[in-house]
């Protein structure tokens, strides 16, 4: 087994259940990754080693997933330059989501981190595996063929909605 060029980190356990989209798209892609949960607030230093080694260690980009006052993130982004993809978290602590997002798009200049919608962990994933796909020829194989399955599942539902004879006038479009 080759080495993980993904990291996906999170703020909690509680977090996993939609930050596991992430690590079942980068499965089906190919793309070898390790999971753990990093905490910037209950376990500050461990997020500073975390992201100073990641690049040593041989990850590429790294997933980081919170929510509420979601500074993992950020944080992370402050300290390593790999590219950081934000997942912002709807959580218990959230009040609506919004917060989790603000803080992790909201960043400063010169310290980005891509973020992806509310709960969008699978996109994250996959913008992964896009980055990793710019450069190794395998990766980029999988994402295609993965594009190609999403165009051809669209296509079987064009198929099944005309064969079911749904046109304007029997939904109420007129004509
Ligand atoms: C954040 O607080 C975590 O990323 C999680 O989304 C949220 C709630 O954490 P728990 O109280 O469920 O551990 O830091």
């Amino acid at each position: 087994m080759s080495k993980p060029v993904v990291g996906i980190i999170m703020g909690s356990q509680s977090d996993l259940p939609v930050m596991v989209e992430a690590a079942k798209v980068l499965e089906e892609l190919k793309v070898e990754f390790e999971v753990t949960i990093v905490s910037a607030h209950r376990t500050p230093h461990r997020m500073v080693e975390y992201a100073e080694k990641a690049r040593g260690k041989g990850l590429k980009v790294i997933i980081a997933g919170a929510g509420g006052a979601a500074h993992l993130p950020g944080m992370v982004a402050a300290i390593t330059s790999l590219p950081v993809i934000g997942v912002p978290v709807k959580s218990s602590n959230s009040i609506d989501g919004w917060d989790s997002i603000l803080s992790i798009l909201q960043m400063p200049g010169g310290v980005p981190v891509a973020t992806v919608a509310l709960n969008g962990a699978k996109n994250a994933g996959i913008l992964a595996a896009q980055i990793i796909g710019s450069y190794e020829e395998e990766t980029a194989k999988s994402l295609d063929a993965y594009k190609t399955s999403l165009k051809e599942k669209v296509e079987k539902s064009i198929v099944e909605l005309d064969k079911q004879g749904i046109h304007g006038k029997k939904i109420g479009f007129g004509n």
